[in-house]
C-alpha cells in the first residue's frame, strides 16, 4: 500500500556536454522537472518528467507538465491510499485525458515509493529479471557526415552495442554511408527520423533498405499509424514507433494495423511504468519487439528506465548511455557508468537504487513548489 501525502516539484537546469539536435529541434540545456513524492511516515519516491522545453517531440512541455501536476494530478493523488502504483495509474487514467508525461512523473515516483516501502528494488517490483541492461548510443544530427562518422567510430570503441543516428532529409543517405564506412556492414545500426518525413518520401525511404538498418524509427508524424502501415508493407527494414505510441491503446492499434514491428518504450512518454509494462506484455503476445528509449534524462529518469529495461522482453540495447555522456555531473550517487556496453541494474538496493544528491539538485533548481494534500471539506491542508 502507498499513501502519498505531499509532493515537491522542482525544475532544474542541466547544461548538456554537447547540444543534442534532432530533426524537430535542439537541446543545449535540459530543463528537467523532478517530483519527490512523500508519505506520512517520511518515505519518499522520485520521478522525472521527460517533457521537453518546447513542443517539438510531443505537445507536452516542462511548463504544461508543471501546470498539470500542480493543478490536477497532485489534488487527485495526495491524501489517498492506493493498494499499488497501478491503482494510482488507473485513477489518473479515468480522471483526465492526455498529459501522459506529467502523469508519468508522478506515477513513476509512486513506483519508487512503493518499492522503497516494500524494501525491494524497483526492478524486482516491476518484474525485472536482468542484472545488466545493454546500451546503445543515440547520436544527434551533426554539422557534417564526417563528424557523425567520427562519433560513431568512437562509440564502437567505447563499447556501445548499437548505434542510432538521427536522420532528416536531404543528407540522410550521405550520413548513413559515412557511418557504415567506419563501423562496417554488420554492426547494429538504426536511424531515428523524429517524424521528419511524409508519405511523399516513400520511394526515398525504400532506398534506405540498402543500409541494413536494424530499424527505422518514427519516419512519419505521430498520428499517422495508417501511413506507417502502408510504408511498412513496402519496406524491408522494420519500422519502430516512438512518438506514435502514447499509450497501450496506441500500441494495440499499431499491432492491429501492422504500422511497424518494433516499439520504443519510454515509460515517461506513456503515462508511467504501469502503461509501459502493459505495452511490453502486449508486444510479447504479438511477436512485436520492444526496447527502452531515452529522453536525455538525468540520473533519476535513467534509473527508472534501467529498472524497466530489466524486464525480459527488452531485447535490443536501450538508449541508456552512462551519466558522463550527457552531464559534467549527474544528480545521483553513484552516477551511471557503462561496463562492457551495459549498465548494472541496482537490484540489491531498494527503489530506484541510486541516491539523489540533494545539495546538487538545490544548486541546479530554478523553481520549486510544495503541494500538500487538502481536506476535501475545508480545502485546507490536511
Ligand atoms: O526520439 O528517441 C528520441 C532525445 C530527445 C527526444 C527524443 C529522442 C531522444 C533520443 C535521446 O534519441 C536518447 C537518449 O536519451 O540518449
Ligand atoms: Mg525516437
Amino acid at each position: 500500500m502507498i499513501a502519498p501525502d505531499r509532493m515537491e516539484l522542482c525544475e532544474i537546469r542541466m547544461p548538456l556536454r554537447e547540444p543534442f539536435r534532432i530533426s524537430s529541434g535542439v537541446t543545449d540545456t535540459r530543463r528537467a522537472l523532478l517530483v519527490r513524492l512523500r508519505d506520512r511516515d517520511g518515505a519518499e519516491g522520485w520521478g522525472e518528467c521527460v517533457a521537453g522545453e518546447r513542443p517539438h517531440y510531443s505537445p507536452e512541455t516542462v511548463d504544461t507538465a508543471w501546470l498539470a501536476i500542480t493543478q490536477w494530478i497532485a489534488p487527485l493523488v495526495l491524501g489517498r491510499d492506493f493498494p499499488a502504483p497501478a491503482d494510482l495509474y488507473d485513477l489518473l487514467d479515468r480522471s483526465m485525458r492526455g498529459h501522459r508525461m506529467a502523469r508519468a512523473a508522478v506515477e513513476m515516483a509512486a513506483w519508487d515509493l512503493a518499492a522503497r516501502c516494500d524494501g525491494v528494488s524497483l526492478s524486482e517490483l516491476l518484474g525485472g529479471t536482468r542484472s545488466t541492461v545493454s546500451t546503445g548510443i543515440s547520436l544527434g544530427l551533426q554539422r557534417a557526415p564526417d563528424r557523425l562518422a567520427e562519433l560513431a567510430k568512437e562509440a564502437v570503441h567505447t563499447g556501445y552495442r548499437r548505434i542510432k543516428v538521427k536522420i532528416a532529409p536531404p543528407r540522410d543517405r550521405t550520413e548513413l554511408e559515412a557511418v557504415r564506412g567506419v563501423i562496417g556492414g554488420d554492426f547494429p545500426l538504426s536511424a531515428d527520423a523524429n517524424a521528419a518525413y511524409g508519405p511523399e518520401d516513400t520511394e526515398h525511404l525504400i532506398q534506405l533498405d540498402a543500409f541494413g538498418l536494424t530499424m527505422l524509427e518514427q519516419p512519419f508524424e505521430s498520428d499517422d499509424l495508417l501511413r506507417h502501415a502502408v510504408l511498412q508493407r513496402r519496406l524491408t527494414t522494420p519500422i519502430c514507433l516512438d512518438e506514435s505510441i502514447s499509450s497501450p491503446a496506441r500500441a494495440a492499434d499499431m499491432i492491429a494495423l501492422h504500422s511497424g514491428r518494433i516499439i520504443n518504450i519510454k515509460p515517461g512518454r506513456v503515462g508511467g511504468h504501469t502503461a509501459a509494462r502493459a505495452i511490453h506484455d502486449l508486444a510479447a503476445a504479438h511477436d512485436v519487439h520492444v526496447w527502452c528509449g531515452g529522453m536525455l534524462e538525468t540520473g533519476i529518469g535513467r534509473a527508472h528506465n534501467v529498472a524497466l529495461a530489466s524486464l525480459p522482453g527488452f531485447e535490443f540495447p536501450g538508449d541508456l548511455s552512462p551519466s558522463a555522456r550527457y552531464w559534467q555531473r549527474d544528480i545521483v550517487d553513484p552516477a551511471w557508468t557503462m561496463n562492457d556496453g551495459a549498465l548494472t541494474v541496482p537490484r540489491g538496493r531498494p527503489g530506484i537504487g541510486v541516491d539523489v544528491d540533494l545539495d546538487y539538485v538545490d544548486h541546479c533548481t530554478v523553481r520549486r513548489e510544495q503541494v500538500h494534500s487538502t481536506d476535501p471539506d475545508t480545502g485546507r491542508e490536511a
